[in-house]
């Protein structure tokens, strides 16, 4: 009685402590399971700094928060084709010039503005492709196509992403366009294409698919390479494939947002996650490729970058400007059925 008295007096102390505790503090706002275990606790050994990390499951999730005005956030991690529009909102924080003693180990081709429009405002982070990761044990023909979703076959098996820019984008490339296609006649076509896949799909859901296509309760899902991998490596009957029209390829940026509490700190951050072994730890357990040059040769088993022949069927996403409503409109559509 006694013991539990006093657990319970210190259990309420708690948010005292924490409100006294005077150590430097640094806030992280990213997507899930996108670092190494060990990366947070060893950058606080060797600082001394207290990180809290939050996670989101899509780029929407993160830009609903900043643009509701979300205070406290010292590093988030756009995906590079959102800089535009967050710098010209004002929201990033722009680096100051030789503040990053780390940022020569990106490689020259991410710093180009396909990969990195704003390379005076963000690092970048890792880059992944979007495709398909199926099961071998349930689906006979290996699918290379964005048409899987369209085979009654799967129905109640399988999911898409839950993600304006993915859905949307895989509908385009099935019909031949691109993943930054403005033209309403295209977009009308995957708004009918992602409304006839609906019926097929489980759920709308990103990474966290990964449990269910390990359980075997998802056979056939969208899904970026990374968290495939990740997904392969805890069930090897899990295979990933870019469907043969095409697809995105991306990059995730590391920025500070403008009214970040703590910028020497997220400074410090930004400089410790552009190290070669700290970002060839990330990639190893992230499954994604990194854009730090010597922490890719550290790497026993690299993502390879896509081969031109590859590349000529992947686009990085574009900001599409005021455009970008009409995606947002077309996905609330397709979501409402
Ligand atoms: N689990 C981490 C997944 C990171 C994916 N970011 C890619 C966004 C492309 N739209």
């Amino acid at each position: 009685m006694r013991a539990t008295a006093a657990a319970g007096a210190a259990v309420g102390l708690l948010p005292w402590m924490a409100a006294c505790d005077r150590r430097p503090r640094l806030n992280v706002y990213m997507w899930s399971d996108y670092m190494a275990p060990e990366t947070v606790p060893d950058f606080e050994r060797e600082t001394g700094i207290r990180v809290t990390v939050d996670t989101y499951e899509s780029n929407a999730e993160m830009l609903a928060r900043l643009f509701a005005g979300a205070q406290g956030y010292d590093i988030i991690l756009p995906t590079s084709y959102l800089l535009p529009s967050l710098v010209e909102a004002g929201l990033l924080l722009q680096i100051p010039d030789g503040a990053l003693a780390n940022l020569g180990n990106i490689a020259p081709m991410f710093q180009v503005p396909s990969a990195n429009p704003h390379p005076d405002f963000a690092v970048p982070y890792e880059w992944g492709t979007s495709g398909i990761a199926w099961r071998r044990d349930k689906v006979a023909i290996p699918p290379d196509s964005w048409g899987v979703f369209f085979d009654t076959a799967y129905a109640g098996s399988m999911t898409m992403m839950d993600d304006a820019r993915e859905v949307l984008g895989a509908m385009l490339r099935y019909r031949g366009h691109s993943v930054n296609s403005t033209d309403p006649a295209e977009l009308g076509q995957a708004k009918a294409d992602a409304l006839a896949a609906r019926a097929n799909l489980l759920a709308y859901i990103s990474a966290p698919v990964r449990g269910q296509i390990v359980a075997g309760d998802v056979w056939v899902a969208q899904m970026w390479n990374g968290d495939a991998a990740q997904a392969a490596a805890e069930s090897p009957e899990i295979a990933y494939t870019v469907p043969r029209e095409g697809s995105s390829i991306w990059m995730d940026t590391m920025a500070i947002p403008s009214n970040a509490p703590n910028v020497v700190e997220a400074l410090r951050f930004l400089d410790y996650m552009l190290r070669p072994e700290v970002a060839a730890r990330n990639a190893a357990v992230t499954g994604y490729g990194t854009a730090n040059a010597p922490g890719t040769l550290l790497l026993s088993d690299p993502v390879p970058y896509p081969s031109a022949e590859e590349l000529t069927r992947l686009e990085f996403y574009r900001d599409l400007g005021e455009e970008t409503q009409r995606y947002y409109q077309i996905w609330t559509e397709v979501k409402a059925g």
